[in-house]
């Protein structure tokens, strides 16, 4: 049997964060190296909080929680005084006054940022170890191999980068959920959520897994997967009252009570506490769509984040078996530059190569993601940018793994 994908998560749950973790959860050959709760959507506190309460929800406490950064990485480098390096181009004024806190997304997700779900207190602390230098131990655990899912902010990355320059190059890709190129933002007009809470994150991550930097593989550019691509994933009431009723309904009788060990398939209990988890989701969810509705985009939820995540690990596992099978292994990475305008496909997504960074000073554009489509600036392309998605494909493979639940059980 293959070993199993080493995968860092860095989230902010959030609705649609939840549906990735619940995607997770359902993942039998993922070694969760660790899951970043960043602040974002509601405050880190409250994300932290919400991250371990959805595990502890599926009896998934033995998965480490690793608090992340409090404030956007402008405000940070601010805080720390002037004999700090602060970011390129984040030299400008943000911090606001005492007391003053960023700006969060409760009105999409709810004050605590689960809608209308109640989570259990968390039952085991978070981990000691901070979310940066959780980055940087799981790359240098697994060199070459680690999967990074950025569903949030890209802030703990950043300072990761601080900590060990080195990583773009020890890992093996890395997935962002974030930005909008040309195209109507969803948090001011032209900027999507993550970028905009903190903008100089995401250019310094870019910038140092641009492969003319970093020396990394140029064909394992980082991917990039904006909202004009994701929008098109929309969770109905419809799907949702499906993956619950399946969730609900007796066993089939398809397990035999003489299989062998491990066990596939839920125990009562082990169906009951995942139904109480989708029971929670769905009422997280009742929340999404009443916020898509009151925003004029009908009685339905967009649901960024399990793609990116479903994405990246199916996009792993299908290099793993080209890896394994090819008479020539083809996972070598090459030196060559992919020139600006590359078309390629990902797992559900067609992709386009193109030189990307943010817009950082921008009066009324701050957080914008620029793409050169067209090679004004004479770069080589350092993002994959999925430019279209599979999403009825998607959502019904979402809804079946989300129905059955996790195939192992780890009540503890
Ligand atoms: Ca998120």
């Amino acid at each position: 049997m293959p070993s199993e994908l080493p995968l860092f998560l860095d989230c902010d749950p959030g609705i649609d964060d939840a549906l990735a973790l619940g995607y997770l959860l359902c993942q039998d050959d993922v070694d969760i190296s660790g899951i970043a709760a960043s602040g974002g959507n509601v405050a880190t506190a409250q994300v932290v909080a919400n991250a371990q309460g959805w595990l502890e929800l599926a009896g998934r406490t033995d998965i480490p929680i690793h608090a992340g950064q409090s404030l956007p990485l402008a405000w940070t480098a601010s805080e720390r005084g002037p004999q700090t390096a602060v970011p390129a181009g984040a030299e400008h004024e943000l911090v606001e006054p005492d007391g003053a806190e960023p700006e969060y997304a409760d009105l999409t997700h709810g004050p605590n940022g689960a809608g209308y779900a109640h989570l259990p207190a968390p039952s085991v602390p978070t981990s000691s170890v901070s979310a940066a230098q959780a980055w940087v131990d799981a790359a240098r655990t697994h060199p070459g191999e680690l999967i990074g899912v950025v569903i949030g902010p890209a802030t703990n990355l950043a300072l990761a980068l601080d900590l060990d320059p080195e990583l773009p190059r020890l890992m093996r890709r890395l997935f962002i959920m974030g930005g909008a190129f040309n195209y109507r933002g969803n948090t001011h007009p032209t900027t999507e959520w993550n970028v905009t809470f903190d903008p100089e994150s995401t250019a310094r991550v870019l910038s140092a897994f641009d492969p003319s930097h970093s020396g990394g593989a140029p064909d394992h550019l980082p991917v990039i997967a904006p909202i004009e691509a994701t929008e098109a994933l929309e969770m109905t009431p419809g799907r949702l009252k499906a993956i619950l009723g399946c969730a609900s309904a007796p066993d089939n009788g398809t397990h035999r009570s003489d299989a062998p060990l491990p066990v596939v398939g839920r125990s009562a209990a082990g169906r009951n506490r995942w139904d109480d988890w989708l029971t929670q989701m769905a009422e997280a969810l009742r929340f999404y769509f009443e916020f898509h509705e009151w925003d004029g985009l009908g009685y339905i939820a967009h649901i960024h984040d399990p793609f990116v995540l479903a994405c990246a690990l199916e996009w792993a596992r299908e290099h793993r078996r080209r890896a394994t099978s090819a008479a020539v292994d083809d996972s070598a990475p090459t030196n060559n530059p992919i020139p600006n305008g590359t078309r390629g496909t990902l797992p559900w997504a067609e992709t386009i190569c193109a030189p990307v960074d943010i817009e950082l000073t921008g009066t009324l554009t701050r957080g914008e993601t620029v793409a050169d489509w067209l090679g004004r600036w004479g770069k080589e392309a350092n993002a994959e940018i999925i430019r279209t998605i599979d999403a009825q494909l998607f959502l019904d493979h979402l809804g079946e793994t989300l129905s059955k639940g996790p195939h192992h059980e780890h009540d503890i």
